[in-house]
């Protein structure tokens, strides 16, 4: 027996440290690394269900042309003379590749070098144009570089954390509890929330703005003029280390606090609140994520917290500065190798050319930067690429307009894909598909927020003939014909990469790691960059200036608010972001029944006024629509969103939910400087969807959805569980029972029907074990789905327990557990309320301590106490 494997969750860009402990049956041990720097033992919740997504179940073990098995010669042979021919008869700039930072920083470095290098197209982007773009051309128009500042620490060394357009609680839960020790052990320290929807990560903030959708330039220049009128401003370090402040001064002075008020939606109130707050602290940090940079406006966004930032000088000291989270486990690695298509490599731009030509011994260097990913995706659909290699992302979900990115891979002449799984949305569409090694299975490394490089290491064999993509990208690039791909494992890659960061640098560039070229690979431990061969290592950046630009002196920059969106009777803005438990498209954690309970079905949360204005109860199936698509979704009413706006998660797919892929409604507009997606700002209608038949259902083995017109799917412990609706009256319940249960006519069902009521009920067992169950119902279906779900392959002999069965409730006595709360120990919120309500419980933690709810990930703490909060004050009322 060996001991744990140190390697890091592949999921948030937080970066944890893991420790892995194969077992001899297979199964794995999966706990936190106590000694990683990120975070310190913890996991969130779906860290901590990694071992329940690494099953075989459903993984491409070979790759496909055409959807037939070829072995790999075949595959890597077709995939080369495609891209040559393409090249050869259109040119360079007519092959493209559409990556992720979800690829490790080797995989990236390679697939860069080929295009950028070999093929001699600057066609190479990623999902990170969705993601981080607008932080990367913020960064580099006030730094000159890429760079985020600080580190995590900062954030408990702060006096005042500032979370703008970032529900830390959900998407970067371990940063968010590293946040809440430090609240817990300073008492003076604030937190502020500006986001418009009031989020887990609002809950317990200080003070929660709650925002009109892109009203955060206009709220930021109000800062930045009210910082200099308070006399907040840094005179010293503005004159020493910046340029650009009066005229920055001067496009701000017109935003008193009543005018940001009237743009925002805010109260004049709170705006004057926040301002003081942020004018009396020096320690400020003022965090950000996708509700600044998925805007048309989004770099605009960054470009105003960042000044407010430069003007104070709170930048790069203990507790202070702007920090841009990054979303995916390497989105930083990418934008290091040059992953986007307007960068070269090693944070190098093309002015660079020669010099990384040389070092690369290319051919045929790219001299002017390629399409941006939506760009990437017009292109191809137009015909001006002809050959396409999408890798570890599944863009026809993800991007906008995302029927339209369909059409277009469609039309394509070659369509690669690289994934683990071929049944995803996009994956369906690929000419040749080709198997790749995952999580666990590949080793390389990645870079997280703090610019912290950690070790991914493999600790599972590589199933079937699933290959890393650093192989797949090398051993096309050699059947092309290209020298320099000839690495024998990534430590090799890595070593090249970390020299070309140190070429002709000399503290010229922030991005140097050329001091890890000849190091230990294996044994690498977590470590922040710079790591330069001499001088500084790690640590902060600009508190003593030290700018990337010509001068050396930061940019403040001068800018206006976009203008005011028109209002558009009858429709609402379109918000769209994450989930606690779930991942991006779900192809991982859709495989964790845990993961899947919290919320097993695509939802659009309204306000309860505009639920009214549009005629939708709740819990009713709504749909969503505009000019570029329409989808299905269960609405789910509720205080916390913004009157005016509805909030769907990106993360149902065709795979998951009939008609729940919300991208399909998002247009493709685009910031003008980064050319990142403005996804959280769309428009649609909503109407009331006519339903004859509600319907949840458990079943052993797979449904099948033949006969019903929506459908949303999940993993249950024993099998699965669904939602579904039928349009039509005419629908016989028996016959979609038995098609939906997979049941032949003569497999014994017992049924139960309220002629009243018009509610039905079906139950299958084979021998005592409940095989499946299927719920109908004029109105949405009311069944205790926890309980429900628990009982799927539980035996149940006699008439009693099975007639609960049919009624979808336990019976008198035995408790309902309720939606899911406590995603590690399974603890549903009625448990939670009823230790509540018996007053045995009036904290979080003495909820912990009778339930264990909250006491592992943590990541169900603000869902508890606002379980605690509702309790009380429906007690003072
Ligand atoms: N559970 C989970 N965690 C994840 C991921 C996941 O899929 N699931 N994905 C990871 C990735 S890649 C990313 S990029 C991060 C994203 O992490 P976050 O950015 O924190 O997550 P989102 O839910 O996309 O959006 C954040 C918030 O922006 C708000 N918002 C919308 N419009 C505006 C606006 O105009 N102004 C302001 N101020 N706020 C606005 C939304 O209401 C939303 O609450 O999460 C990472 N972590
Ligand atoms: N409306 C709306 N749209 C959004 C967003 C939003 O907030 N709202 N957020 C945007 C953001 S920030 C992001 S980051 C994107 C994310 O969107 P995507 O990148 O499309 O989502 P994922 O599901 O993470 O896709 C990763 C794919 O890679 C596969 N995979 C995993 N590991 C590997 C590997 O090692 N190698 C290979 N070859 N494949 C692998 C997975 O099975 C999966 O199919 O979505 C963007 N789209
Ligand atoms: S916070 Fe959760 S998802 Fe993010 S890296 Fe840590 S364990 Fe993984
Ligand atoms: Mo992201």
């Amino acid at each position: 027996m060996t001991g744990p494997i140190r390697t890091t969750c592949p999921y948030c860009g937080v970066g944890c440290g893991v420790l892995a402990t194969p077992d001899a049956d297979g199964s794995v041990a999966i706990a936190g690394d106590p000694e990683h720097p990120a975070n310190f033992g913890r996991l969130c919740s779906k860290g901590s269900a990694l071992a329940e997504t690494l099953g075989l179940e459903g993984r491409q073990l070979y790759p496909m042309i055409g959807g037939e098995r070829v072995d790999w010669p075949a595959a890597l042979d077709a995939v080369a003379e495609r891209l040559i021919a393409t090249v050869a008869e259109h040119g360079p700039d007519a092959v493209a590749l559409y990556g992720s930072g979800q690829l490790l920083t080797e995989d990236y470095y390679v697939a860069n070098k080929l295009m950028k290098g070999f093929i001699g197209t600057a066609n190479i982007d990623t999902n990170s144009r969705l993601c981080m773009a607008s932080s990367v051309a913020g960064h580099k128009r006030a730094f000159g570089s890429d760079t985020v500042p600080g580190a995590y620490e900062d954030l408990e060394l702060a006096d005042l954390v500032v979370l703008v357009g970032s529900n830390l609680a959900w998407c970067h839960p371990i940063l968010f509890q590293r946040l809440n020790a430090a609240c817990e052990a300073n008492r003076d320290m604030r937190v502020v929330v500006i986001d418009p929807r009031r989020t887990n990560a609002a809950e317990g903030a200080d003070l929660h703005l709650s925002i009109a959708p892109d009203g955060d330039v206009a709220l930021f220049l109000g800062l930045f003029s009210h910082l200099a009128n308070a006399g907040a401003f840094d005179a010293r370090y503005i004159g020493e280390h910046t340029m650009g402040i009066s005229e920055a001064l001067d496009a701000a002075e017109d935003w008193t606090i009543a005018h940001v008020a009237q743009a925002t939606g805010l109260a004049a109130a709170d705006v004057a609140l926040f301002f003081d707050l942020f004018t009396q602290t020096e320690k400020v940090v003022t965090v950000y994520s996708q509700g600044v940079n998925q805007s048309t406006s989004g770099t605009d966004k960054v470009s105003a917290i960042l000044n407010c930032h430069l003007a104070t000088g709170r930048i790069g000291r203990p507790g202070m500065g702007p920090f841009s989270v990054t979303g995916q486990p390497n989105a930083m690695g990418g934008r290091e190798v040059g992953g986007l298509a307007n960068m070269l490599a090693a944070h190098m731009d093309f002015d660079k050319a020669d010099d990384v030509a040389a070092f690369w011994r290319a051919p045929r260097i790219a001299r002017k930067p390629g399409f941006k990913a939506v760009e990437m995706f017009d292109a191809i659909a137009d015909g001006r690429i002809r050959a396409v290699w999408v890798m570890a992302t599944n863009p026809l979900v993800s991007l906008p307009d995302a029927d339209r990115a369909r059409a277009a891979l469609a039309a394509c002449e070659t369509v690669i894909v690289s994934d683990m799984f071929a049944s995803t949305d996009t994956a369906r569409q690929a000419d040749i598909f080709l198997p790749a090694a995952g999580w666990g299975e590949k080793s390389g490394s990645v870079t997280n927020s703090e610019r912290r490089i950690s070790r991914q290491r493999a600790f599972l064999p590589v199933p079937g003939e699933a290959r890393p993509d650093w192989w797949i990208i090398c051993q096309v690039a050699r059947r092309m014909g290209f020298a320099g791909f000839d690495y024998a494992s990534p430590a090799e890659i890595f070593a090249e990469h970390a020299q070309l960061s140190g070429l002709q640098n000399h503290g010229s560039r922030d991005f140097d790691i050329s001091g890890l070229a000849d190091g230990d690979y294996d044994g690498l431990q977590p470590v922040q960059w710079p790591v330069p061969r001499r001088g500084k290592r790690g640590g902060r950046f600009f508190a003593a200036g030290g700018f990337y630009t010509p001068d050396g002196k930061a940019r403040i920059v001068p800018l206006s608010p976009p203008p005011a969106k028109p209002a558009v009777p009858g429709t609402l803005i379109l918000n769209s972001g994450r989930v606690r438990d779930h991942w991006h498209t779900m192809t991982r954690t859709s495989r964790a029944a845990r993961l899947s309970a919290h919320f097993a079905e695509p939802f659009a949360e309204l306000h309860p006024d505009d639920a009214a204005k549009f005629s939708i109860r709740r819990t009713q199936l709504v749909r969503l629509e505009n000019r570029h698509g329409s989808a299905i979704m269960r609405a789910l009413v509720s205080e916390r969103q913004q009157k005016g706006s509805v909030f769907v998660p990106m993360h149902w797919t065709e795979e998951t939910s009939s008609s729940g892929r919300i991208n399909a409604l998002v247009a493709p507009r685009t910031d003008p400087q980064s050319g990142q997606p403005g996804l959280k700002s769309g428009r649609v209608s909503l109407a009331p969807v006519d339903v004859a038949h509600y319907g949840f259902l458990v079943s052993m083995q797979r449904p099948n959805f033949g006969a019903v017109d929506y459908w949303a799917l999940a993993k249950a412990e024993a099998g699965w569980r669904a939602e579904i609706a039928v349009f039509s009256p005419q629908t016989n319940m028996m016959t979609l029972a038995r098609s939906l249960l997979g049941l032949s006519d003569d497999a014994p069902v017992i049924t139960n029907i309220d002629a009243r009521t018009g509610r039905f009920s079906a139950a299958h067992f084979v021998g005592d074990v409940l095989a499946g169950a299927l719920y109908l119902s004029p109105d949405p279906v009311l069944a205790a789905r926890q309980w429900v779900v628990s009982q799927l392959g539980q035996r149940h002999a006699d008439a009693l327990t099975r007639g609960m069965i049919l009624s979808g409730r336990p019976g008198a006595g035995r408790p309902d557990p309720g939606p899911l709360v406590c995603s590690c120990f399974g603890v549903g919120a009625n448990q939670i309320a009823e230790v509540v309500a018996s007053g045995a419980c009036g904290s979080v933690d003495a909820v912990g301590a009778v339930l264990k709810a909250g006491t592992n990930c943590g990541s169900c703490r603000t869902e508890i106490r606002r379980i605690v909060d509702a309790h009380r004050l429906a007690a003072a009322e």
